[in-house]
């Protein structure tokens, strides 16, 4: 029987990009998120490759969370792999003008739903054993500040912590965790960051050549297929035109 990957996020970007590649190498999907037509089109695309579950899901609804995990079809109980895809950042501006609501929203979505999901399916993880994987996708932002990253960089840094923490409580149970942590890619992130800006999204990728969801999906799909007795703990993957820059300094 195939393995079974769990993808939150799964209409867009990187979950998109990664539900095409475990199709490709023959996994069977479950695949999350809100927009239920997005889903429902990969479906159609996909179903012919590999058997393929849809499910509406909001993360941030930790009762909805555990409904999805219990109504799986018995074909899709026997998690092997979850990635922990969903999230988004909010509000690009010092965090001294941001709206209140961004940041709970941030926080809501990247932290309380990625614990969700991992909470409702530890249970089976666990049952799978040797492995199975937990890939969480952090962000560089969690690990390197920068103006405007505020909270979006304050969760990943949570996801990270997270990761590692789960491993420690894990190691006797063959599931591993990893934190991939993406530098700058192109997906819809910038345009739902910026609410929507297409303007400004095609100029932070413009003229450069930014990383691409299947670049990532290909590390997502490397790192569930590892041997059983390897575990990535955390992999940040920048584009070879990104790097680090110089301390901000405030002058007279
Ligand atoms: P996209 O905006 O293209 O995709 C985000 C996905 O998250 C969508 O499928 C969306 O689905 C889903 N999502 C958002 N909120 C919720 C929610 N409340 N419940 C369920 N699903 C939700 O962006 P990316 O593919 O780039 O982002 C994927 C992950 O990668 C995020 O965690 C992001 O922080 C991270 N990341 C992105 C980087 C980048 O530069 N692009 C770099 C580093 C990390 P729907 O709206 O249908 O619910
Ligand atoms: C997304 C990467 O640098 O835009 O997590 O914050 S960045």
């Amino acid at each position: 029987m195939s393995k079974i990957v769990f993808i939150t996020g799964a209409t867009s970007g990187f979950g998109r990009a990664a539900a095409r590649r475990f199709a490709a190498g023959g996994w069977s999907l479950v695949l999350c998120g809100r927009r239920v037509e997005r889903l429902q089109e990969l479906q159609n695309e996909l179903r012919e490759q590999v058997p393929v579950h849809i499910a509406a899901l909001d993360v941030r609804d930790a009762a909805a969370v555990q409904q999805v995990v219990a109504e799986l079809p018995e074909d899709f109980r026997q998690i092997h792999a979850l990635i922990n895809n969903a999230g988004l950042a909010l509000a690009p501006m010092p965090a001294q003008k941001v709206d209140l609501a961004d940041w709970h929203t941030m926080i809501d979505t990247n932290v309380t739903g990625l614990v969700n999901v991992t909470h409702a399916l530890l249970p089976t993880l666990i049952k799978t054993g040797a492995g199975a994987s937990i890939i969480n996708i952090g962000s560089t932002a969690g690990q390197w500040p920068y103006p405007g990253s505020h909270v979006y960089g304050a969760t990943k840094a949570f996801v990270q912590q997270f990761s590692y923490n789960l491993r420690c409580d894990l190691i006797a149970t063959g599931v591993r965790v990893t934190d991939i942590a993406p530098g700058m890619a192109e997906t819809e992130f910038t345009l739902v960051r910026t609410k929507g800006d297409q303007a400004a999204s095609d100029r932070l990728y413009g003229d450069t050549t930014p990383l691409a969801a299947e670049d990532i999906a290909e590390q997502i799909f490397y790192v569930a297929n590892l041997p059983d007795h390897i575990n990535f703990n955390r992999l940040e993957v920048m584009p070879t035109r990104q790097a680090w820059s110089a301390f901000a300094v405030d002058r007279d």
